[in-house]
């Protein structure tokens, strides 16, 4: 970035230039989003309040455009585009880990659900809290989760899903834990639109998170919990 475009990005106000960020995301403007999140970045703006306000409002707000019929779904599709480029493009800034060492987490969307922002955004956030996070991505089998578990010991195992379609995945995947004698090794976090504590507690997990937040807390206190429990914390 030039002297002079730090310069003109100083004078307009921060409002303006996040509902700038909001209109390219909305529109779908890949290129000018990113040129704008670079910069922005590159000027000290907190990559929290890019990732709130720059992008997860225009989610919701994509979201509620969609369902009243005034936006159609290939402009919501590039929209969509948009906002997984620029999390890509924030993913280093917001998963920096600032905390000391405190466990590693097994992350991943189960299988058929190709949803991955709000898994994104809770796997940056385990990573900040301290956590050595192992993200296995969407659409994740069965199969993968178990040698995760094998390879990496994790203190946390944390599915995802938006799908009710998802929701009997994590149930056959906790059954094939116990059955291999594994459930107790790891505490299994559960999260996405799709569900809820009732959900959760049938399931067999240890927790239900709605969001970021009650993830990193549930993680932690939970963990410090059993590991005070075994004398080993
Ligand atoms: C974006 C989106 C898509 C994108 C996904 C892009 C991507 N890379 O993720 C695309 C367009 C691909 C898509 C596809 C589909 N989608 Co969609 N999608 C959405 C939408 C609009 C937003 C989801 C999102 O990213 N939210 C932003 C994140 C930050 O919020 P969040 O996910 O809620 O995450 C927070 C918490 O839930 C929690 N959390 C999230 N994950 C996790 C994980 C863990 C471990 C923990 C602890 C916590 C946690 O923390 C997060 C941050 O606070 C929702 C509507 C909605 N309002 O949720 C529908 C929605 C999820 N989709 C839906 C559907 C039906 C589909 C499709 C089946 C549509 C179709 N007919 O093809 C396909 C499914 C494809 C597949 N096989 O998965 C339905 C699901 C309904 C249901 N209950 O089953 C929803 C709810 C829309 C609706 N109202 O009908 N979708």
């Amino acid at each position: 970035m030039t002297d002079e475009s730090a310069e003109k990005l100083r004078n307009l106000t921060n409002t303006r230039l996040l509902s700038q960020l909001r209109a390219d995301v909305y529109h779908g403007a890949t290129p000018a989003a990113l040129a704008a999140l670079e910069m922005f970045l590159a000027c000290g703006w907190d990559p929290d309040t890019l990732l709130e306000e720059g992008l997860l409002q225009t989610l919701r707000a994509l979201d509620g455009d969609v369902r009243t019929g005034i936006l159609f779904a290939p402009e919501a599709l590039r929209a969509i585009a948009t906002i997984e480029a620029a999390l890509a493009l924030l993913r280093p800034w917001v998963g920096r880990r600032t905390a000391a060492p405190f466990g590693t987490a097994v992350i991943g969307a189960v299988r058929g659900d190709r949803h991955g922002i709000g898994k994104d955004i809770v796997a940056m956030a385990l990573s900040r809290a301290g956590f050595a996070v192992v993200d296995l991505g969407t659409d994740t089998p069965c199969e993968a989760f178990l040698e995760a578990l094998s390879a990496h010991h994790p203190d946390v195992l944390a599915l995802a899903t938006q799908l009710t379609a998802g929701i009997p995945a994590m149930k056959s995947l906790i059954e094939r834990m116990d059955a291999l004698g594994i459930r107790d090794e790891h505490l299994v976090l559960v999260g996405g639109t799709a569900l809820n504590e009732e959900f959760a507690r049938a399931i067999g997990a240890d927790a239900y998170c709605r969001n970021v937040a009650s993830c990193v807390e549930t993680a932690r206190s939970l963990l410090a919990a059993r590991r005070a429990a075994e004398g080993t914390g």
